[in-house]
């Protein structure tokens, strides 16, 4: 049985994004600004409604306009249905932990500022765990949130990268975690003491009470790869507290909780062991005979100034301003029509449908690239699917301006990741590597600093659907573009009308 959910939000200028969610035809309670419908104006209001199928675990919800999405976001936990249960023994407690990104600055602000001066945004002053940036800054140490867990206990934690621009290691001090499911997904599970998530990204862990009764912290920290670029290089904590824990202050303890050992902020090693151990839990059915086989390079760019321009509006390197794209096409949003408005009413001029299905110039995408490549064309490119084709795509890092493990997000759907490695992709040898029995099943994959990711899925959900890199920064440079799903034959494959209260332009 579907259960309908009914989300009602008033909110200020956003749409808010149920990120990961299969909600099938139901494109216009996707979110994301100009792409599914338009901003909800002051005081307006929008209801999101859409269902849930087949899906148990962890996602979340946020805003999906700008930068609003710092500071507004949520976990969505989708149970298993009443009468069915976990594949793994019935934890005792079960705790969500949002990784957010905080600015001692209006975080709009600062997106603003680096639109207008072509520079890169400037970096967080904190990272949060559910807000609260724990005591290892100045001046916080009330502000810490605690975990309870007790001896003998499990406590399944619900780990979600909610921060806006920043891929992070996350830790417990003397525990080991056991994964069992990311975005939304089981896994086959498997133990290990640190795992590294993009934005976009959960993680559910499995965390025994097997430890001497005490306070342990809980950690995040970066996971940075953007060769000489700015990152925030704090850690933020949270405490994972045994109820019989002996009072500190009383049995002259230490007071400071047992701290982990991160992984240095450029252990790609650490990254490829976390990732290649995902598995789905048994045998997978593949999309397999691929009817589409895209291959698109994901990466920064520089524009050159346009003549006559302010030097304070050129502050990118040597007066460039930075940029970014797939496939040479960096992304604008419209600002009339939503994308799938536009698509759905036959509204021409929003949109075209040349978004290339593999890179226009062939080149050794990470070796050193040279200069006359750097800048993009710019355009509101989508690329076509027919309704239920098979698809299959070569995510390729580029080195232009810096190589960059970037999270890349597909809306709408849940991708298998059959394989990714490090250099430029190789159809004749690479293919041998991927994973066909059992691959993990996410909606966003990190792709490699350097190096390639392939996902594979079937365009069964009608709409247009954003994929993009989730570090917000790099939206907004255009490294994105959108799938328009055709509609198939009948009204189950075909996207429902709009909803009478859809926010307009
Ligand atoms: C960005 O950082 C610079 C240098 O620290 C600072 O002068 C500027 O005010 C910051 N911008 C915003 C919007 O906070
Ligand atoms: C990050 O911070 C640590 C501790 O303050 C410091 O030792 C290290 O050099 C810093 N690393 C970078 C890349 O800034
Ligand atoms: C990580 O960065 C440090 C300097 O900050 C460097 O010494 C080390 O070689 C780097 N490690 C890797 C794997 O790149
Ligand atoms: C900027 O110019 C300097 C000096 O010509 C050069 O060394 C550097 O590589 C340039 N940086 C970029 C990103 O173009
Ligand atoms: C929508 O905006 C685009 C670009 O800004 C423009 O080319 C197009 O004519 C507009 N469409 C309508 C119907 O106003
Ligand atoms: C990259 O190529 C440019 C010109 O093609 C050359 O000047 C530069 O030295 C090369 N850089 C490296 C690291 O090989
Ligand atoms: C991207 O397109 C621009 C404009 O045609 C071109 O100058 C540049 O070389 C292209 N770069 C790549 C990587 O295709
Ligand atoms: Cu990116």
């Amino acid at each position: 049985m579907h259960m309908p959910i009914y989300v009602s939000v008033v909110l200020y200028l956003f749409y808010l994004f149920r990120h990961g969610i299969r909600q099938m035809r139901t494109g216009w309670a996707d979110g994301p600004e100009f792409v599914t419908q338009c901003p909800i104006r002051p005081g307006g209001s929008y209801t999101y409604r859409f269902t849930i199928e087949g899906q148990e675990g962890t996602l979340w919800w946020h805003a999906h306009s700008s930068w609003l999405r710092a500071t507004v976001y949520g976990a969505l936990i989708i149970y298993p249905k009443e009468g069915s249960s976990y594949p793994f023994t019935m934890p005792k407690r079960e705790t969500p932990l949002l990784l957010g990104e905080w600015w001692d600055a209006n975080p709009i602000d600062v997106v603003r500022e680096a639109t207008r001066t072509g520079a890169a945004a400037n970096v967080s002053d904190s990272y949060t765990i559910n807000g609260q940036p724990g005591d290892l800054y100045k001046c916080s140490s009330k502000d810490t949130v605690i975990v309870p867990v007790d001896s003998g206990e499990t406590n399944l934690l619900r780990v979600i990268n909610s921060a806006l621009n920043q891929e992070l290691f996350f830790t417990v001090a003397n525990h080991m975690l056991t994964v069992v499911a990311t975005d939304a997904s089981y896994v086959k599970p498997f133990t290990t003491s640190v795992i590294m998530l993009g934005p976009g990204q959960t993680t559910d862990v499995l965390i025994s009470g097997n430890q001497p009764p005490a306070r342990y912290y809980i950690a995040a920290s970066a996971y940075q790869t953007a060769q000489n670029a700015a990152f925030d290089n704090t850690t933020t904590t949270a405490i994972l507290e045994y109820k019989s824990a002996p009072c500190p202050a009383k049995k002259g303890q230490s007071a400071k909780p047992v701290l982990p050992s991160l992984p240095a902020y450029n252990d790609t090693a650490t990254v490829t062991a976390f990732t290649s151990s995902l598995r789905s839990p048994s045998q997978v059915l593949l999309p397999t005979d691929v009817d589409e086989n895209l291959f698109i390079t994901v990466g920064l760019g520089l524009d050159p100034c346009p003549p006559g321009s302010r030097p304070r509006n050129c502050q990118g390197p040597n007066g460039t301003r930075f940029t970014a794209s797939m496939n040479n096409a960096s992304f604008s949003l419209p600002s009339n029509f939503s994308l799938l408005q536009a698509h759905q009413l036959g509204i021409p001029g929003v949109f075209t449908t040349d978004f290339p299905a593999n890179p226009p110039l062939q080149f050794d995408y990470t070796g050193n690239v040279s200069r006359s490549l750097w800048a993009p064309v710019h355009g509101t490119k989508l690329y076509k699917l027919k309704y239920g084709s098979k698809v299959q795509i070569v995510l390729q890092d580029t080195s232009i301006v810096t190589t960059e493990n970037h999270p890349i997000h597909l809306h709408g759907y849940d991708f298998y990741i059959l394989a990714e490695g490090f250099g430029n992709f190789n159809a004749k040898t690479d293919t041998s590597k991927f994973n066909l029995v059992d691959p993990p099943l996410r909606n966003t994959v990190g792709v490699p600093v350097g190096g390639w990711s392939v996902i594979r899925f079937v365009a069964d959900n009608p709409g247009v659907w954003l994929i993009h890199c989730h570090l917000d920064a790099h939206i907004a440079l255009g490294l994105a573009t959108a799938f328009l799903v055709e509609n198939g034959v009948g009204e189950l494959q075909t996207i429902e009308q709009p909803p009478a209260d859809l926010p307009l332009c």
